[in-house]
């Protein structure tokens, strides 16, 4: 059998030019909002069962892979979104820092790359990448994951077409910038940058070459036509994002969302199996508020199709799963982490 642990996301970008999906499985850009709410809306366990199917048509069985997250500047954001602990506006407790120095990342990436992370991913609560020195040091931290043979990812913000191609030619290899809801749900969630701001950036990241990691959070008061419409967005996109992350809001108090109740396992579940059904060749990645669910929890994202999760004991200042408390799951479940597709 061919190596199809991810075909879609090469180590070097270009995703639009991977191969092309085997028999049986269909690559659609032209969904309609009900086709995708008849798949979200299927009995769950029909549902999980049509998402494995097409799971295994196309990946390899029981490997998920391990991302590690770091966010190089924390907090004293500009933007208003309403579920993020890093806005100024909020008062939610975390404090405004500077950029780290490249040898302080450099550290925390190879620390990750010994406990078996293989894609480093860079967090900065900045509304754009402004060019000088602090973005030249984004390029230092980017050339030196790269060194040390992990997938480098980063979310900076908004971005324009030369900060993408410089980044491509530091060798970023994945860029996270997430839609984040509908377009109909945006406006209520932010007011400080459009939804076609952030489709701009993710075109010049597609433009440069650089894989597209972009989801969305469930657990915003969304409706499930909501949830169906940022997962047929990203679905009707030219090309699919190589990454697809699904978050559940992690209400942080402070934030404006600090209310809102959690979300439930059957909707993660739903709109992973959907995002998998929809997006075939992408990894689906678990991200945030994994703490918050059981291991059973968990283990159902993972049949309904999530290949990738965030580890290590935070995400960008909220927790996460003890790194102990993780492995000891995918122990158990039989499931092995994926190797770092280097290509020289
Ligand atoms: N500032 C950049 C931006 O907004 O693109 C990069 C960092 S931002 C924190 C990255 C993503 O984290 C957001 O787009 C959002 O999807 C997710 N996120 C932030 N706060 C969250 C929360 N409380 N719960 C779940 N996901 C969250
Ligand atoms: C994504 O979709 N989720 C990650 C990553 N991309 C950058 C961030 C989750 C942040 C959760 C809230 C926090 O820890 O601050
Ligand atoms: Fe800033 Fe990003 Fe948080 Fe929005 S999600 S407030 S842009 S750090």
């Amino acid at each position: 059998m061919p190596d199809t642990s991810a075909p879609s996301e090469s180590f070097h970008g270009h995703s639009h030019t991977a191969a092309p999906p085997p028999p049986g499985v269909e690559l659609r850009h032209d969904w309609a909002l009900a086709e995708v709410r008849a798949i979200y809306s299927m009995p769950l366990l029909d549902l999980v069962h049509r998402a494995q199917t097409v799971h295994r048509s196309v990946f390899q069985d029981n490997k998920v892979q391990l991302c590690s997250l770091l966010s190089i500047k924390t907090g004293g954001c500009s933007e208003d979104c309403a579920y993020c602990p890093q806005a100024a506006r909020y008062k939610t407790g975390v404090k405004a820092e500077k950029l780290m120095a490249v040898p302080e990342v450099l550290a925390a990436a190879t620390k990750a790359r010994a406990a078996g992370a293989t894609r480093f991913c860079m967090g900065a609560a900045w509304r754009e990448v402004k060019d000088g020195p602090q973005f030249d040091s984004v390029l230092e931290m980017v050339r030196g994951v790269r060194a040390l043979g992990m997938e480098a990812c980063a979310t900076l913000g908004m971005l324009t077409d030369s900060q993408a191609k410089r980044l491509r030619e530091a060798g970023l290899d994945a860029y996270n910038h997430n839609l984040d809801t509908s377009p109909e749900h945006y406006g209520d969630i932010i007011s400080t940058r459009t939804y076609d701001d952030r489709l701009k950036t993710l075109n010049r990241v597609r433009e440069a070459g650089i894989s597209v990691c972009c989801g969305g959070i469930i657990g915003m008061g969304e409706s499930v036509d909501d949830r169906c419409n940022l997962l047929r967005t990203l679905a009707n996109q030219e090309h699919h994002p190589e990454s697809v992350p699904v978050n559940a809001l992690v209400a942080v108090e402070g934030t404006p969302l600090a209310e809102q109740p959690r979300i439930e396992t059957v909707d993660m579940v739903r709109t992973i199996a959907t995002a998998r059904v929809l997006m075939p060749q992408s990894m689906v990645r678990l991200s945030a508020g994994r703490q918050q669910m059981n291991e059973e929890a968990q283990l159902l994202c993972m049949m309904a199709g999530a290949n990738s999760l965030f580890f290590g004991e935070k995400l960008l200042t909220t927790g996460n799963p003890e790194y102990g408390q993780d492995m000891a799951l995918l122990e158990k479940a039989g499931i092995r982490p994926l190797e770092p597709r280097r290509e020289g």
